[in-house]
């Protein structure tokens, strides 16, 4: 089988898959997109979005999936980054749509020039939407904090937290939200740095960065 996967050059919602596959040293074809690309490719792409995963297996058509955290499911469940059990799975695709929910609030915020819109969307973010989601992935995080950590299942490192550090990762950096925005929530900290310092995370920063 061969995988390509199609996203942009920063990290966004390909830098989990892309982590996961380096973790289970799975070989794929990591194409960059420029946007004039994206804009060029966009159209064969099932959702008008990326990511998306091509598969290539001998003697069968190519088939291609979008949804990030249906690819990382996917790539989890090859590499050992994605639980059996249901109820642990369970917890784990829980934190994953919740981290959606983050993106899609950040993402889809239409651009705009007008400083009073801008305003009350900064508003609205940081006052409702993110103390709601990141205050909501913290009480889990307190709630599973009898399995020692430091990643959401305890020592064991699932896909959640790859797409929960990339996250916070983008709020830190985010214009729209001041980059302190994820300080008051230690625990959702101390798993960022958890992920961050592993060696598959320096090794790829590293190597691919
Ligand atoms: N629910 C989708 C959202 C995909 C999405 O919005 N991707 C963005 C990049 S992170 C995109 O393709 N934006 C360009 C566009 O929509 O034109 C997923 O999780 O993959």
């Amino acid at each position: 089988v061969k995988y390509t996967l199609y996203y942009f050059e920063f990290e966004g919602r390909g830098f989990p898959i892309r982590l996961a596959f380096h973790h289970g040293n799975v070989d794929f074809d990591d194409v960059r997109l420029s946007s004039s690309d994206f804009g060029d490719q966009k159209s064969s792409f099932p959702f008008a979005s990326v990511p998306v995963l091509r598969v290539s297996e001998d003697g069968k058509d190519d088939r291609v999936f979008a949804q990030s955290n249906a690819l990382l499911r996917f790539v989890g469940r090859q590499v050992g980054l994605y639980p059996d059990k249901p109820m642990d799975a369970l917890v784990v695709d829980e934190l994953m749509d919740a981290v959606e929910d983050i993106a899609n609030a950040l993402f889809l915020a239409p651009p705009t020039n007008d400083a009073v819109v801008k305003d009350a969307m900064q508003q609205k973010l940081v006052e409702v939407t993110l103390p709601r989601f990141l205050g909501g992935i913290e009480s889990k995080l307190e709630a599973n904090k009898d399995l020692g950590g430091p990643f959401l299942l305890g020592e064991t490192l699932t896909v959640a937290d790859l797409k929960l550090h990339t996250v916070v990762g983008q709020l830190r950096g985010w214009s729209l939200v001041p980059s302190t925005v994820v300080d008051p929530y230690p625990r959702i900290l101390s798993l960022h740095k958890a992920v961050d310092d592993l060696p598959i995370v320096k090794d790829y920063r590293k190597k691919y960065a």
